[in-house]
């Protein structure tokens, strides 16, 4: 059976679990103080970072996207949609795994009267349940330590802080507004769009103390499709007797077009400053052969150095993360593949949501993932 290492409260892992559940593949769960993990996944995947599935053929892959990749071929029975609606799935799903990584990891460590006891304990629990009640708090503070110092690196500061919580409350609106007519972002069968955010909607934002009341109270059908994307069942008694099929990208429902523009407007400036600073850096090592690691110290998602962009009143200073060009290849990789109808479907989809010119970006250099690691293709 496969084996998936992670956490409830791991982002990243959330995506993958929901992926499995939707899609009626049997998979087993084990945490990071598996015996097994220590003495042969760690070894094998040589990254620290959870999830981790271990195939049942022994194959093993660290990263949620790279794992869905590998899922595509394993399991060509899960529908995906196609032309216009698969660019907008893997850019909606780019855009979870890191714009959205602001409100999460705000909502998680800038509230501890609320969070702090059950993040540490859960933190805890995850490497020294064995150990009992008593020696998780400890265990936990180490691992929330090294968590919380992420927040300035992302660009979470009191000045960018009233806007990240703007652009989130605008997103959890849009969303419940769209779950009143469909049970999934794009119509009645979930994607990577779904996988995506359940990231952040599920392990964050939809189970933290503080951010679940906020999904709950503002948001309820929201906090709906969080269960229902944690359910095996393909249908829910919201939306009975309904076809488990994709809406058409040329009739998309105007509460889908709004949820696009929202992230377009929260992520481009992210996408294009990181794509920038990309540029700088592969100016400076034109010598980087193809195969070689993106970070010279074996960094598994390396910054290309400071970058700032645009978010609501506010202006965002993050690391920029390479990564997330990795994950944007993957929409921009789905757009070249596309027919020319499908590419005008898209492009109009984009430019009604304000984001034409992400489909023409060129990346300095080709990315790939290499043991795991970011790397030139
Ligand atoms: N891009 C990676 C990110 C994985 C990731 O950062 N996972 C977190 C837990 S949600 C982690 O393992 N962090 C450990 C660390 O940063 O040291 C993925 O999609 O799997």
């Amino acid at each position: 059976m496969i084996k998936l290492y992670g956490v409830q409260c791991s982002l990243y892992t959330g995506k993958v679990r929901s992926y499995f559940r939707k899609n009626a593949i049997p998979f087993a769960e084990r945490t990071q103080s598996h015996p097994h993990y220590r003495n042969a996944v760690l070894p094998a995947v040589k990254n620290r970072r959870i999830p981790v599935v271990e195939f049942d053929d022994g194959a093993m892959v660290q990263d949620s996207t790279a794992i869905l990749d590998v899922c595509e071929t394993r399991f060509p029975h899960v529908a995906k949609p196609t032309g216009a609606l698969r660019v907008v799935e893997l850019f909606l799903e780019a855009y979870a795994e890191r714009s959205l990584l602001k409100a999460a990891m705000h909502y998680r460590w800038n509230f501890p009267e609320e969070n702090r006891a059950f993040i540490v304990g859960e933190f805890g629990r995850i490497i020294a349940f064995a150990n009992g009640p008593t020696a998780w708090p400890q265990a936990g503070e180490a691992i929330a330590g090294r968590m919380s110092a992420y927040l300035p690196p992302l660009g979470i500061t009191a000045h960018s802080i009233p806007a990240i919580e703007a652009s989130y409350l605008k997103l959890l609106a849009l969303l419940n507004a769209h779950f009143v007519l469909y049970p999934y972002i794009l119509g009645d069968a979930p994607s990577r769009a779904d996988y995506g955010l359940m990231g952040p909607l599920y392990a964050h934002l939809g189970r933290d103390p503080y951010p679940v009341r906020i999904m709950q109270q503002k948001a309820p059908l929201v906090f709906r499709w969080v269960e229902r994307m944690n359910a095996p069942e393909g249908e829910t008694p919201e939306y009975p007797d309904r076809a488990p099929a994709f809406f058409d990208a040329a009739n998309a429902p105007p509460t889908f077009r709004a949820i696009l523009k929202q992230a377009v407007a929260e992520y481009a400036g992210e996408v294009e400053a990181t794509a920038q600073a990309f540029a700088r850096w592969a100016a400076a090592h034109a010598d980087k052969p193809s195969g070689a690691l993106v970070s010279d110290k074996g960094d598994d998602q390396p910054s290309f150095g400071p970058i700032a962009y645009p978010l609501e009143n506010a202006t965002v200073q993050p690391y920029s993360s390479a990564h997330t060009l990795w994950a944007i290849q993957h929409a921009l990789d789905a757009y070249a593949a596309a027919s020319a109808a499908e590419k005008a479907q898209a492009r109009a989809l984009f430019a009604e949501a304000g984001g034409e010119n992400l489909l023409d970006l060129k990346l300095a250099r080709r990315l790939t993932r290499i043991d795991n690691k970011l790397a030139i293709a």
